[in-house]
């Protein structure tokens, strides 16, 4: 995730999301270029192109917009596939625009707490990972709260990343409680300056009501300390759930108020479109999408190259 990267870091980023992206692109692409070669557009090719779209994961709403568009553009007259991959391309960069943004980080904060959760095995720890590497190598003080104290090996899995991006890792023995582990953390974390504290938490299935206190508990303690923090609540979605992700959303935001989404996972998924429907849906600023394992597939992603990835547009800036 990188701040003032060059224009070889974009380019390379660039690659890397049209490829994390094209299973998603070939499943989307391949439908449009069968319906419209050599063909009008129509109201059955119209309701044929809304079925592609919801089917790709892009939601009613976003489809029926997307399809109303390409009509008043084009109808009853011959289009060719390029032309409708453009306007949605443009139509989807658009609706998602005005959420694509980054993390803000304040480090007046000092420090400023990101708490990330999600439901198990989306990509948490991962991401804290990369991102709490970006950061340190920016020059920023970061430490990490392994506030999954339930497996032994979750927290030494994020003191592998903690060693790796030189930051200091606060962390318990396995079975303490999550909360009071925050609030250390946090404590400690004022005491010895630091900008960032990134917060990880064990997965939990959102149905799972106990767990899900458990999280309110560990925003409740860290308020006792700071009542604007956690600065960042942000839920961690994998891509290759598809609408699944919807739920996921409306059951963590019913607990806590989640302030934005990272996407993973794009890589693994032909379901890239639920990045677009998630947008329309939440109106939450999607901070990042991951499409990799290492700590260059994390990045903020630009909504046009983002948009013409998912619709295998080549484009080279
Ligand atoms: N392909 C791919 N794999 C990813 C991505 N992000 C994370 N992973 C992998 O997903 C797996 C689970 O990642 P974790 O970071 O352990 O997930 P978690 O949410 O912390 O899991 P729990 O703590 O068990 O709930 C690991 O094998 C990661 O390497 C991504 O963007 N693309
Ligand atoms: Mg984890």
């Amino acid at each position: 995730m990188k701040i003032g990267s060059s224009s070889s870091d974009d380019s390379d980023w660039l690659s890397r999301l049209t490829n994390g992206l094209s299973r998603s692109s070939q499943k989307l692409g391949q439908s449009i270029n069968d319906l419209f070669t050599q063909k009008k557009l129509n109201d059955e090719t119209i309701t044929e192109l809304e079925d592609i779209l919801i089917t790709s994961d892009l939601g009613f709403t976003t489809a029926s917009n997307l399809t109303k568009k390409i009509r008043s553009l084009k109808f009853n007259q011959e289009i060719t596939v390029d032309e409708v991959k453009a306007t949605l391309a443009a139509e989807i960069s658009k609706t998602i625009e005005p959420f694509t943004q980054p993390i803000k980080i304040n480090i007046e904060f000092s420090p400023h707490v990101i708490l990330v959760c999600g439901v198990n095995g989306v990509g948490k720890t991962t991401t804290i990972g990369k991102l709490a590497q970006t950061y340190s190598f920016e020059g920023k003080t970061v430490c990490l709260a392994a506030c999954d104290t339930f497996r032994a090996a979750a927290i030494e899995q994020l003191e592998i990343w903690g060693d790796r991006a030189n930051c200091h890792v606060f962390s318990s023995e396995t079975g303490k409680d999550p909360a009071s582990l925050a609030f250390d953390a946090l404590k400690h974390s004022q005491d010895i300056g630091a900008d960032i504290l990134i917060i990880d938490t064990a997965g939990r299935l959102h149905n799972k009501k106990e767990l899900m206190d458990e999280l309110e508990k560990i925003i409740r303690v860290i308020k006792k300390i700071n009542s604007d923090a956690p600065h960042d609540r942000i839920l961690v979605l994998d891509a290759t759930t598809g609408q699944n992700a919807h739920s996921q959303v409306e059951a963590f935001i019913d607990i806590i108020d989640i302030s934005g989404l990272i996407l993973t996972k794009l890589d693994g998924s032909s379901k890239g479109g639920v990045l677009v429907s998630l947008t329309e849906k939440f109106g939450l600023p999607v901070h990042a999408v991951g499409v990799g394992e290492s700590v260059e597939d994390l990045r903020p992603f630009d909504p046009d190259d983002f948009s013409n990835s998912l619709l295998g547009i080549n484009t080279s800036k």
